[in-house]
């Protein structure tokens, strides 16, 4: 195989807002999309075809650069990128000329065969994060990985890959921030000096383009703002997703889903949604339901909903090879499924036995699947989990020849899953007219986050994996998908009571929080574990509850910003090196205001970094000074949660589902501080797409040091609060005059009260 690199610019034109670049040996095209994002995309042999999975802007129509006899620059208001004609190398820096990333002088872009490499110049003390559902640390500097969408029963904390792509990382030298997606759906390789020499670092592909889009802005959330600006950012949630979920694989039968529904309510733990895992189905076949065990569906979903709950059931993309199922004959006879090259459809085996997959990737096709979840919506179901769309069959190995319309699986594997559940999405949502789906899927790759919330696949009942959960929903989070969760209590085998109890702790702190277990293990609700560790239980889901109002805003926050709401410290403390110690690594901010220290169950006291501000630990406001490290109780009644000082958390009565309205009031929870802080309160009805009309409640709440005093911006939007009245709860206030109490206000309409000491 020849080694070719990119070498002397032979010559350039800019056209349609396009800089080509050639030489010999390829062409490089460079796009700018805003002052901060900058797209260069190189290849032997361009697509005219330019389509992108991931990416919903459009770059600039014009800009300007400069030549000169050694460079080609182009400058924005924040990024220069200079481009070497002799040999081609890109290279970027600040808008005041600092290097942020370069080129590897020798190699820089080149090619074996088909597969592309990108070698570039590794900073001294560079680190790196993202790649979103990647094993290993917070600091992926030192570790390669491969990004090849993978059914990954029975991983490892080790393991690699996992279920989905995500390439796009940030880098962090220099106390400067830079990030690079590059938009490429076949099998990729990241390299952060690996096995490398210190100088280096790559990343490529098994085929394509070396297309990628850097990202320039200073600061990381600045970044993921960028990046999911290009990439698309999530919609609101329903309000009942982010309640508390309770799966199984399975519950065999419509009276046991009631069963354990009821039970919740008989006990008073609250929950808002019931799974049906691939055992309601008919033979396994997709969109049935099993006459026998789920014999009236409608009844099940009217009774469930009386209970104020909803049932979210699993669909799986192979279709059962068999005559007279409805989406196996329809399939056939359009003409639907992916094939050999000569016309034969794939077979390939999964739990209904022989399969064909859909093409998700044509139009026509998504129409089709998204039609047919009126088998689901039908009597009521609202919810759909996407599983197996690696895609995964027995033997975990689809032939390369397999095509999906005229590109074979290596190229677009990594996107079949985004492309189910996009299909997913988009058909449920318009079958459930203003009504909000709730997506949930497996296999992702970037720009997921607009279709579907994710899971992180079947981990274990461990310690290891519940720390390797965190850090995998905190490196999603960086990579624009903040709907997260892993399966609480782990997915095989069976957890230690006490790991139970720990880890739905940690539940009520994530994102997505879902109770989900294998077929065969123990049961795992909440009243299974003993009277004692029950009532630990049901306060932690209580205390989930009570956050809802933050919790909402945070999502809100995502909805408009990107910015996740489990955030690795690294986000904000990116260049403090006791985030990065694998001591410290998984603690993270849930939302603005907390911060959250996952602790295996095995220790009842842990040493844990309070980064830079000073903190409140949440159970008993003890007061921290912050860029310390400290010995801390981590009793299994209290996980370790701290509120920054300053902070604003608004929180509600427990109420039994997210339907209840609870005691009508708006608890306004503010720790004392001496840095003026501010939260953006939102509410809307948590169901429909009013929101997207102003059909929303919004305000500011701000907190003043200086002055003392709380006050409430004017109401934005037109949705009236649920809220009948606020109450202000006051922490820490005692040494300056003002007790900790609660001031109430009948009425929500008043815009500015002021609390003086
Ligand atoms: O072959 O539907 O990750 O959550 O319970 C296993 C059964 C298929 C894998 C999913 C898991 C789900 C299980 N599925």
């Amino acid at each position: 195989m020849n080694l070719q690199i990119a070498g002397n610019v032979q010559g350039f034109k800019q056209q349609e807002g396009i800089l080509t670049i050639k030489t010999a040996e390829a062409e490089a095209r460079v796009y700018i999309y805003s002052p901060t994002i900058i797209r260069v995309n190189i290849s032997k042999n361009f697509n005219p075809d330019d389509t992108s999975f991931a990416v919903v802007r459009q770059p600039l129509a014009d800009f300007d650069f400069d030549e000169s006899s050694a460079n080609i620059d182009i400058t924005t208001s924040a990024l220069k990128l200079s481009i070497q004609k002799s040999s081609l190398r890109f290279n970027f820096f600040t808008a005041g000329g600092i290097s942020l990333s370069e080129d590897d002088a020798r190699f820089g872009t080149n090619w074996q065969g088909e597969r592309v490499t990108c070698y570039r110049r590794l900073f001294e003390g560079e680190r790196f994060i993202g790649l979103g559902e990647k094993t290993g640390n917070l600091d992926r500097r030192g570790a390669a990985y491969v990004n090849w969408n993978t059914d990954a029963p029975n991983h490892t904390p080790d393991s690699d890959p996992l279920y989905k792509t995500f390439p796009f990382f940030i880098g962090l030298h220099s106390g400067l921030t830079y990030g690079l997606f590059l938009d490429n759906t076949h099998k990729s390789y990241f390299d952060f000096g690996a096995s490398t020499d210190e100088e280096t670092s790559w990343f490529g592909a098994d085929g394509g383009d070396l297309n990628y889009y850097f990202f320039g802005a200073q600061g990381v959330a600045k970044i993921i703002e960028d990046y999911t600006w290009l990439t698309g950012r999530m919609e609101m949630p329903p309000l009942w997703s982010l309640g508390y979920q309770q799966c199984r694989w399975s519950y065999m039968s419509a009276d046991e889903v009631l069963n354990i529904a009821q039970t919740f309510r008989k006990k008073q733990i609250p929950a808002d949604v019931m799974y049906c895992d691939i055992d309601y189905m008919d033979d396994f076949k997709i969109f049935t339901w099993n006459k026998k065990t789920f014999p009236k569906p409608k009844q099940l979903l009217d009774k469930l909903k009386a209970m104020n709950f909803k049932l979210v059931t699993i669909v799986d993309p192979g279709i059962k090879v068999e005559q007279g199922y409805k989406e196996y004959d329809e399939g056939i006879e359009r003409d639907y499924f992916a094939k050999y090259p000569d016309g034969e459809n794939y077979t390939g085996y999964v739990w209904p036995g022989r399969c064909h997959f859909p093409d998700f990737f044509r139009e026509d096709v998504r129409e089709w699947w998204g039609a047919a979840f009126t088998a689901l919506t039908g009597p009521g179901v609202e919810g759909f989990w996407n599983d197996m769309n690696e895609p995964a069959a027995w033997g975990q190995n689809i032939p390369w020849l397999v095509k999906f319309g005229d590109k074979f699986m290596p190229e677009v594997r990594n996107a079949y899953g985004m492309q189910m559940a996009r299909a997913t999405y988009e058909g449920t949502r318009k079958i459930l007219g203003n009504k909000r789906p709730f997506v949930l899927t497996r296999a992702a790759y970037s720009g997921t986050q607009r279709y579907s919330a994710v899971w992180t696949g079947d981990n274990t009942g461990t310690d290891a994996h519940m720390l390797l959960g965190q850090r995998l929903v905190n490196s999603l989070g960086i990579t624009g998908m903040s709907f997260v969760g892993v399966d609480i209590g782990g997915f095989s085998g069976n957890p230690t009571p006490e790991l139970m109890v720990r880890w739905n702790s940690l539940g009520t702190y994530t994102p997505m929080f879902r109770n989900h277990a294998i077929q065969g293990s123990k049961m795992r609700e909440p009243w299974e574990w003993g009277k004692d560790n029950e009532k630990i239980i049901k306060k932690d889901i209580e205390q989930r509850y009570k956050l809802l109002p933050y919790l909402y805003s945070s999502f809100y926050q995502s909805n408009q910003t990107g910015l996740p709401v489990s955030r690795t410290l690294a986000i904000e403390h990116s260049f403090d090196e006791n985030v990065f110690d694998e001591r410290f690594q998984n603690e993270f901010m849930f939302g603005d205001a907390m911060l959250v220290v996952p602790v295996k169950s095995t220790k009842l006291t842990e040493d844990i970094y309070l980064p830079k501000g000073s903190w409140y630990r949440l159970s008993s406001n003890e007061f921290y000074e912050g860029e310390q490290i400290v010995n801390v109780s981590a009793p299994l009644t209290d996980l370790p949660v701290f509120v920054k000082a300053g902070s604003i958390i608004p929180m509600q009565s427990v109420v039994q589902s997210t339907n209840e309205k609870g005691d009508g009031a708006l608890q306004v929870h503010i720790w004392n501080g001496n840095e003026a802080n501010s939260f953006i309160y939102y509410e809307d009805d948590g169901v429909s797409y009013d929101y997207e009309q102003g059909v929303y409640y919004k305000r500011v709440i701000r907190f003043d040091p200086v002055n003392k005093s709380i006050s409430l911006s004017a109401v934005e939007g037109e949705f009236k609060s649920r809220f009948m009245q606020l109450k202000f709860v006051l922490h820490g206030f005692g040494g300056i005059g003002l007790k900790d109490e609660i001031i109430e206000n009948k009425s929500g309409e008043v815009e500015v009260m002021l609390i003086r000491a």
